[in-house]
């Protein structure tokens, strides 16, 4: 825990000092191991490592692509919608689609509160709040155990209220309308480029084919007629895997146009209002491929997929979307996490 605090102080003392053009000196006399990270720290996320949603409505909207843009220039302008406090949106299309964040310290893991949010999207319905707009996207941490700034270190899932099956107050409502509610580690799915750009809707737009014996068609809806496949990418497939989530999308219609989208417990981004306490996320949940606990003392990164697979009929795809990512310790926000998870 010391050990990371120390290595994040100076990582963050040497940036402000290379960016007054200082030049590097090591000292490191003066700080204990108990130095807080200093006043300087931005609560916000300062670095995008990879953008990669995978297809969607929304993609090469949000974040908007431009011809000659490239996989580091797409990284650049999601950092520039959703870092640094700027609350623009970046969305991460259909499951599996994912963004990977950095900031300019470690994220405190404080005993017994929330420690950061991830900022969406998500709103209730007129009159609820059971469900309305969530799109549930998993949250991974991860800390720069080999101290070279990157996130190529292990990553630990945030077990969210559907970590185990069958959890959420709505499950059997869900069953019953035929949605699939399993929650499937290690699920993958594959989306193809499509032969052409129909440039009109159509329900067979864009193949996909999943490692359980599953396949469909991400559909184009009248309102969005651009590609939804991400442009600056060269593939002809690009494949997403990670946990995937209950499908919560329930036609209250029964006619399929009045699809309501229930909220997830907890523990989930783009899930609950940016306002709600349930939004905030308690570092001690985040668990091991084993399902044990990670026992983190921070986080230096934070990965967040689309949770979910499922077509909503004029919705769209459920998509997660993403607005930032504070920690709530810089800004003194206090969320006792037993508040939450019950
Ligand atoms: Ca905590
Ligand atoms: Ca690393
Ligand atoms: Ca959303």
């Amino acid at each position: 825990m010391k050990h990371f605090a120390r290595i994040d102080w100076m990582s963050a003392a040497l940036a402000t000092l290379l960016a007054a053009g200082g030049s590097v000196a090591c000292s490191e006399s003066n700080d204990g191991p108990d130095t807080p990270p200093g006043g300087n720290a931005s609560p916000y996320v300062t670095q995008v490592f990879d953008y990669r949603p995978a297809v969607g409505q929304f993609i090469n909207e949000l974040p908007e692509y431009k011809e000659g843009d490239t996989q580091e220039t797409m990284n650049r302008k999601a950092l520039e919608a959703i870092g640094n406090n700027n609350l623009g949106m970046v969305s991460l299309g259909g499951f599996g689609g994912y963004i990977v964040v950095g900031f300019d310290h470690t994220i405190e893991n404080k005993a017994g509160l929330c420690d950061f949010r991830v900022q969406g999207n998500a709103f209730y319905a007129n009159g609820q709040s059971g469900y309305g707009s969530s799109e549930p996207g998993v949250i991974e941490v991860s800390i720069d155990a080999n101290g070279n700034g990157l996130p190529d270190d292990e990553w630990y899932e945030i077990a969210g209220s559907s970590y185990n099956e069958g959890s959420e107050s709505w499950i059997e409502q869900a069953r019953e309308a035929g949605n699939d509610v399993r929650t499937i580690r290690n699920y993958e799915i594959t989306y193809h480029r499509p032969a052409a750009e129909p440039g009109t809707p159509t329900e067979e737009y864009i193949r996909w084919e999943d490692n359980q014996g599953g396949s469909g068609f991400r559909s184009m809806n009248p309102t969005h007629l651009q590609s939804y496949y991400p442009k600056w990418v060269k593939e002809d497939q690009i494949t997403f895997s990670g946990t995937r989530l209950p499908q919560n999308g329930i036609d209250l219609s029964g006619v399929g146009n009045n699809f309501a989208l229930y909220k997830f417990a907890y523990g989930y981004a783009d899930n609950e209002p940016n306002t709600s306490d349930r939004s905030a996320i308690d570092i001690d949940w985040a668990v091991d491929a084993d399902g044990q606990p990670a026992n983190l003392s921070g986080v230096d990164f934070i990965r967040i997929h689309t949770g979910v697979n499922q077509e909503n009929g004029w919705l769209g795809e459920c998509s997660t979307e993403i607005m930032g990512v504070v920690d709530l310790h810089l800004i003194d926000v206090q969320i006792e996490s037993n508040t939450i998870k019950q």
